[in-house]
């Protein structure tokens, strides 16, 4: 009996010390510890044994247990270190090398379009104003003077959620005046905003998306009328395609918000298969606009004969192509990683008027 023990023990101990990993130690230690483990079969066998035999193996076996137990936490804490190490070795970073020349996110034209509208319109003194994707009826079309059961409402290609129980239904903005909508509900006048962001009409071909980005303008004075609308609008085409002269006109038009209304054109050059700002015997239209219906100042409750103000409305994503030769509108939101490496911007460079805006 206390030869077994002993060989046992001499056993064991090299399986514990020759484990190569934890996993081969925690094999060891239940074929020896574990429920039907061999040290736990030679305790079990204390049982039958006579008194006398009892003193003798009992405290040689719970001896045996203990070493043993000892023993494997050793080797564990052995294991788990050199495991660590490995570890440390195989997934080694130096925090301490230099940033990667090129880094490889950018940002995406239709953002830097926005950063540099807005840059422009700030140093006119605009703040920004942004508002929920997901609209009511109110603000996308009630208090912008679309009448109810209006065809225009439709005309709008929205995407509707599902009726409510009241019978009324969500939509996705069809554009960003709802923004104007809340900001003029919210603010007193004077107010001079513009309003960038995502907007939806169910609508899908060659010219457009149904998610697409617009920038509004908005303001809200005394005194207020057409010559300042004409006036900030030319100072943004200067600033916006860099050039010093361009001669814009205005087409009458007609929007349910705003009285009278007008699309805006700039002259350009479309000779040679490219588009070129500023020169040329032909017209871009770029924007539309006009003086705020006293309807909608009404319903944002503004008093049309104390406030007047103007405002205007242009697609981004379009800005975006003209200025930078996209051909494509479709391969703007098709998430290529090639196209955005093209076309892309960095995102460490923050357009402004002092240091240019691209
Ligand atoms: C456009 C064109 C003309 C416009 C009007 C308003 C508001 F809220 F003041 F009535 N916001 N935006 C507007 C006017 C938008 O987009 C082509």
């Amino acid at each position: 009996m206390t030869t077994n023990i002993a060989t046992l023990e001499t056993e064991l101990t090299a399986a514990v010390e020759t484990a190569a990993d934890e996993a081969a130690l925690e094999a060891v230690r239940v074929a020896a510890l574990g429920k039907k483990g061999s040290v736990s079969e030679l305790l079990k066998g204390l049982g039958g044994m006579s008194p006398e035999e009892r003193q003798l193996a009992g405290p040689a076996i719970n001896g045996l247990k203990v070493r043993l137990t000892d023993l494997i936490a050793a080797r564990k804490a052995v294991l788990a270190e050199a495991a660590l190490d490995a570890r440390l070795m195989a997934e080694r970073v130096d925090v301490t090398l230099p940033a990667r020349p090129r880094l490889k996110g950018s940002v995406h034209p239709v953002m830097q379009v926005f950063e540099e509208v807005q840059a422009i319109f700030a140093d006119m003194g605009f703040a920004v104003a942004e508002g929920p994707d997901i609209e009511d009826d109110f603000h996308n079309f009630t208090a912008l003077n679309f009448p109810e059961k209006h065809p225009a409402r439709d005309m709008h290609d929205t995407f509707f959620f599902n009726e409510k129980e009241d019978g009324s239904r969500m939509l996705l903005r069809t554009h960003t005046s709802p923004v104007q909508v809340r900001t003029m509900l919210s603010q007193k006048p004077p107010i001079r905003i513009t309003a960038p962001g995502r907007t939806f009409r169910c609508d899908s071909d060659q010219t457009h998306t149904p998610m697409f980005h617009q920038i509004e303008g908005l303001v809200i004075e005394e005194g207020i009328h057409m010559g300042h609308l004409k006036g900030v609008l030319m100072e943004f085409m200067r600033a916006f395609f860099e050039v010093d002269d361009v001669e814009v006109r205005f087409r009458p038009h007609h929007f349910p918000f705003t009285e009278p209304s007008a699309e805006m054109d700039v002259r350009c050059d479309r000779s040679g298969g490219q588009i070129r700002i500023g020169t040329g015997s032909s017209w871009l239209e770029i924007l539309g606009c006009g003086m705020v219906h006293p309807n909608v100042l009404r319903a944002c409750g503004i008093d049309p004969d104390v406030h007047q103000g103007f405002a205007f409305g242009m697609g981004i994503d379009r800005l975006a192509m003209l200025k930078y030769g996209i051909p494509d509108l479709r391969d703007m939101f098709a998430a290529d990683v090639r196209w955005i490496d093209h076309y892309g911007f960095t995102p460490t460079v923050q357009p402004n008027l002092a240091t240019g805006l691209s």
